[in-house]
């Protein structure tokens, strides 16, 4: 009987640290810098068949051995994370007068397309990156091979049909995207070859995955995979590329199916409106308010643009170009005050330009060739992420929002930030001049009376002010900015 007893404790004990073995990874903290390879830096010219620099869907010649170069970059602006668009082999001619840059058509998926470069010299990126403190996502697909692959025809089986697709149930799930060959999931042979791809990158060491258009796929093959990931300690992070304020639930569910994280896209698109449109705060508000909505909103990954919308200083072609710069700067530090973890394109950090794909995709400019107005970008948001990094309310506060009379809720966002060490006041304006609000303390929470905010100084250093004086709680904002106070 003790010796049953004995055993049954072992079991527990093995049990719950095996538990707390697969709990997945939290990125919280973190600040990934996305990268598109072929419009990176080319570090080897030796590997530029059929480059043109000039032509928007053609090769542009960066590679991995470039990207490596330019790791200290990444380092120095302040990222941490480094996510990789595919590097597979991919189509061997062009496809719709557009050549495989992007990695987004695989035809074999254990292999570096010669473009990129060699696994070796992935091998020594991901080393070198480690060895900076940086860690590697990579970009893959499940959802489909490229067009033309080759093992469309050797293996049909393999495949949704075109003409039958419907038939099994959700055409977003079983028909083909853009007409690329679709992956039958529900094959255990296609299942068994996208679990073997994704235990061969993880076994060259990568430390986070971003799976490519997850809403084609069944959820519960992704949360199969991602039960496996959190198994190999890699992080996961999903893409449904919605951005309407009625996605949400269909983005939550993927993080409830196993996936720690997903794209926050509404907040994506209502960040742009009200920062570089002339819209009000409220579909801003809206989204955080479906927070509950989500497993884990912390873990969501929050970004102004990528490589699939118009950059973000594009936004709003009207805008004169300081006006556009100075909105850039300011949609960055709004973007690190939110919860979840913030992404960078490249080029966001110096308000590259670009409109819809694929000119939100030109080649990274770097230092030598920058502007004035691209140093000054860069330096501010270089500012932005060292202040971030220091803060544990903004790296990974509980999120509050504050209530905001009616007649301010265009211009004004107003919340706190609370880590176990710190508090953060985050105010926004989105108006053209600089304005001060005055709030009743009544109307607002009661723990927020108790708030030292007397004199507190804006982390990013704008002149921005804030005192309570006569049952009031009054803060003075530059036009246009987000900022934030620390409470003593
Ligand atoms: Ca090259
Ligand atoms: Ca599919």
């Amino acid at each position: 009987m003790k010796k049953n007893i004995t055993v049954l404790l072992l079991c527990s004990s093995t049990l719950a640290l095996s538990s707390a073995l697969s709990a997945p990874l939290s990125w919280q903290g973190e600040v990934i810098y996305q990268v598109m390879p072929d419009r990176f830096f080319d570090g080897n010219s030796a590997n530029n068949a059929g480059v043109n620099k000039a032509g928007a869907r053609d090769w542009h010649g960066g590679d991995l051995k470039g990207l490596t170069q330019k790791l200290e970059y990444i380092k120095n602006l302040g990222a941490t994370v480094v996510w990789l668009t595919p590097i597979y082999v991919q189509p061997t001619s062009k496809q719709f007068n557009t050549a495989g840059y992007h990695g987004y058509w695989p035809w074999k998926f254990q292999n570096v397309d010669p473009h990129y470069g060699t696994l070796e010299e992935f091998n020594t990126f991901v080393d070198k990156a480690h060895t900076l403190g940086l860690k590697v996502m990579l970009d893959q697909v499940v959802n489909h091979f490229g067009y033309g692959a080759p093992t469309v025809s050797s293996k049909p089986d393999w495949f949704h049909k075109d003409g039958s697709c419907s038939r099994l149930g959700n055409n977003e799930i079983f028909c083909p995207l853009s007409g690329l060959p679709d992956l039958a999931q529900e094959n255990p042979q296609v299942k068994a070859f996208l679990f073997e791809n994704n235990a061969f990158w993880t076994a060259q060491g990568v430390d986070g995955f971003r799976y490519d258009a997850v809403k084609h796929v069944p959820l519960e093959f992704m949360g199969e995979l991602a039960a496996q990931n959190v198994k190999d300690e890699v992080f996961t992070l999903g893409e449904v590329f919605e951005t309407s304020l009625s996605s949400t639930a269909k983005i939550a569910s993927f993080q409830k199916a196993g996936l720690t994280s997903m794209f926050d896209f509404p907040l994506q698109s209502a960040l742009n409106n009200a920062i570089m449109g002339e819209r009000s705060f409220d579909a801003v508000r809206i989204v955080l308010e479906k927070d509950e909505e989500y497993a884990n909103p912390a873990e969501l990954a929050i970004f102004l643009d990528n490589h699939d919308v118009p950059r973000f200083a594009s936004r709003s072609p009207l805008l004169g170009e300081e006006e556009v710069n100075a909105r850039a700067i300011y949609g960055v530090r709004a973007l690190l005050t939110l919860r979840g973890i913030p992404t960078l394109w490249q080029g966001t950090e110096i308000a590259q330009r670009g409109g819809v794909d694929p000119d939100n995709r030109r080649s990274m400019r770097f230092e030598d060739v920058w502007t004035p107005a691209e140093k000054t970008v860069f330096e501010a948001t270089q500012k932005a992420l060292s202040v971030y990094k220091a803060s544990s309310a903004l790296k990974g506060g509980v999120q509050q929002m504050l209530p905001v009379p009616e007649f301010q809720t265009d211009d004004l966002m107003l919340f706190t930030r609370t880590s176990s060490e710190q508090t953060v006041l985050v105010a926004w304006n989105n108006a053209a001049t600089r304005k001060t609000y005055s709030l009743k303390l009544s109307k607002l929470p009661k723990e927020f009376a108790t708030l030292k905010l007397e004199g507190a100084k804006d982390l990013f250093g704008q002149d921005a002010k804030v005192s309570v004086q006569g049952g009031y709680f009054h803060v003075t904002l530059p036009a246009r900015a987000a900022t934030a106070f620390e409470a003593q």
